[in-house]
């Protein structure tokens, strides 16, 4: 057992409020930190203390690990949560927390280096007995290896950067004719974002859908699931609705996967909360894709179906505690959308600036996980996410219907945010239906944002004109004669003249 005393929350936004609220609920006091651009955020106005930590730029800030380590001992904070992002899944961060006598609360770092990087999370998964997408457990050291690979394996296939994720270095190639060239770029921005050139290929899945498993473990060999999370919903690989149950799973793909991200944890010592991320194909296989080390944005739709806490847990375990709760079959249905100060109409370009105006949803099973308030201005150089909107409902149906409900009365002025965007998934017939893959969000890219052709904008204007011209006829039959001629119509104006 390892008492903790005081946390450190190593991040911003939402996710630090979300980790104080949790702490306080536990009497634990709290350490906010700040950069330039975060003085008067809501994370630092909750927490019981709050440490400046460097300018705006993140790497000077929120990612500088002696920064970081400084204000915990200056605080006297005896535990770091690192949140998602930044330092959360840096194993040499969490062996500078432990040589520094802090508890990091996360996984060890021996787990977070053999889930790193791809190629060899690849390996270890093969050797555990985890389905991985077919391809290799090694980068190629040249393009004629990759290429005769590819050949053998057959097209299209996907190049992806060994030490990449999220897209960066990916590369699909249909055939041997484009294969060099499309190595070469997935090569140079493998480079470029990571560091580290190396490219290995696995066969294209089309279209597959992306379900991701939670799993938890303590320090005492215990490791469960809690479900998965359809997160199909994405654009440009980033998340946009995320929910739970998947529609596409039956309970027995759930099981199998389930067993096999609880083997997937295992296999490489996991303690705490983890998600292993699969892609599932059409015909129902399912692949492990990678391992996300850490507590992830998506985790309220979980906490809804499940009633834990996941952060609580968190917290628990990190001090030495066995799990205690039973993984139940999970209650119903649980939907959640990112709330982001962005503009579609303008290719979702960031907006970030001053909130004049905010009224939050709320009512019966609704949850806003939000960073910020009216007057807040959100600032230029980080996520542009403002919040994480989740429900829960006895079914998918009421779920959409009540998710529906919030957005409506979501008021954010002074920025622009996604919430029509929003608004548009949830009325698409393919999202109700419940069958949307990863092409689902490209594939209706305009409809979502409400880009009817012109013609049909045409025929709308003249229809509500035609329309309002009809009431008002009706209006003027109902009135007295005598009211009727005095011409307070707006369209006898125009109409003056014609025969009546
Ligand atoms: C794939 C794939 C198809 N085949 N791998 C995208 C981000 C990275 N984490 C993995 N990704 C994909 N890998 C093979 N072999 C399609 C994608 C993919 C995707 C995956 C999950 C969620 C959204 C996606 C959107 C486009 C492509």
């Amino acid at each position: 057992m390892r008492p903790i005393r005081k946390v450190l929350v190593a991040n911003r936004g939402e996710i630090a409020v979300r980790v104080i609220r949790t702490c306080r609920e536990m009497d634990i006091p709290t350490v906010a930190v700040y950069s330039d651009a975060d003085r008067s955020a809501l994370h630092v106005r909750l927490a019981d203390e709050a440490v400046h930590v460097g300018p705006p730029p993140s790497r000077q800030s929120y990612l500088d690990v002696q920064r970081i380590l400084d204000a915990a001992r200056a605080t006297g904070a005896d535990a770091i949560h690192p949140g998602y992002g930044f330092l959360s899944e840096n194993a040499g961060f969490v062996r500078a927390c432990e040589a520094a006598g802090l508890t990091f609360i996360g996984p060890p770092a021996s787990a977070m280096d053999a889930m790193g990087e791809k190629t060899r999370a690849r390996a270890n998964m093969e050797k555990a007995g985890v389905p991985v997408v077919p391809g290799s457990t090694a980068p190629f050291p040249t393009a004629n290896e990759a290429r005769a690979y590819a050949e053998r394996i057959g097209f299209p296939v996907m190049l992806k950067a060994a030490g990449g994720g999220g897209g960066k270095g990916m590369r699909r190639v249909e055939g041997l004719a484009e294969f060099d060239s499309a190595w070469r770029s997935a090569q140079s921005e493998a480079l470029n974002a990571f560091g580290n050139d190396a490219v290995y290929l696995e066969r294209y899945l089309e279209e597959p859908h992306h379900v991701e498993i939670q799993v938890f473990a303590d320090q005492t060999g215990n490791t469960v699931h809690l479900n998965e999370r359809e997160c199909s919903a994405q654009r440009r690989h980033q998340k946009v609705v995320e929910e739970t149950p998947s529609p596409i799973l039956t309970p027995q793909l759930r099981s199998a996967m389930g067993e096999v991200a609880v083997k997937a944890a295992r296999a490489v010592g996991y303690v705490g909360a983890g998600t292993v991320e699969f892609l599932v194909d059409r015909h129902r296989n399912f692949y492990f894709l990678e391992m996300n080390t850490r507590l992830q944005v998506e985790h309220p739709v979980t906490e809804w179906v499940t009633g834990l806490d996941l952060v609580a847990w968190q917290i628990r375990v990190a001090r030495g505690e066995p799990l205690g709760f039973r993984t139940e079959t999970p209650r119903s249905h649980s939907l959640e959308v990112r709330v982001y100060a962005e503009d579609p109409a303008q290719n979702f370009l960031p907006s970030p600036g001053r909130i004049t105006y905010l009224r939050t949803p709320a009512g019966p099973d609704v949850r806003d996980d939000s960073g910020v308030y009216a007057g807040y201005v959100v600032p230029t150089v980080y996520d542009p996410m403002i919040s994480k909107l989740s429900v829960w409902a006895p079914t998918r149906a009421e779920s959409i219907a009540r998710m529906r409900r919030a957005l409506a009365e979501y008021v954010v002025k002074g920025i622009t945010t996604n919430i029509r965007y929003l608004r548009a998934i949830l009325e698409h017939p393919e999202f109700v239906r419940g069958d949307y893959d990863t092409g689902f969000l490209p594939r209706n890219h305009a409809a979502l944002l409400g880009k009817s052709d012109a013609r049909l904008r045409e025929v709308a204007l003249l229809a509500a004109v035609v329309d309002a011209y009809q009431r008002d006829q009706r209006r003027q039959r109902t009135l007295a004669p005598a009211a009727a001629s005095t011409g307070r119509s707006p369209w006898r104006m125009r109409l003056r003249g014609s025969r009546r």
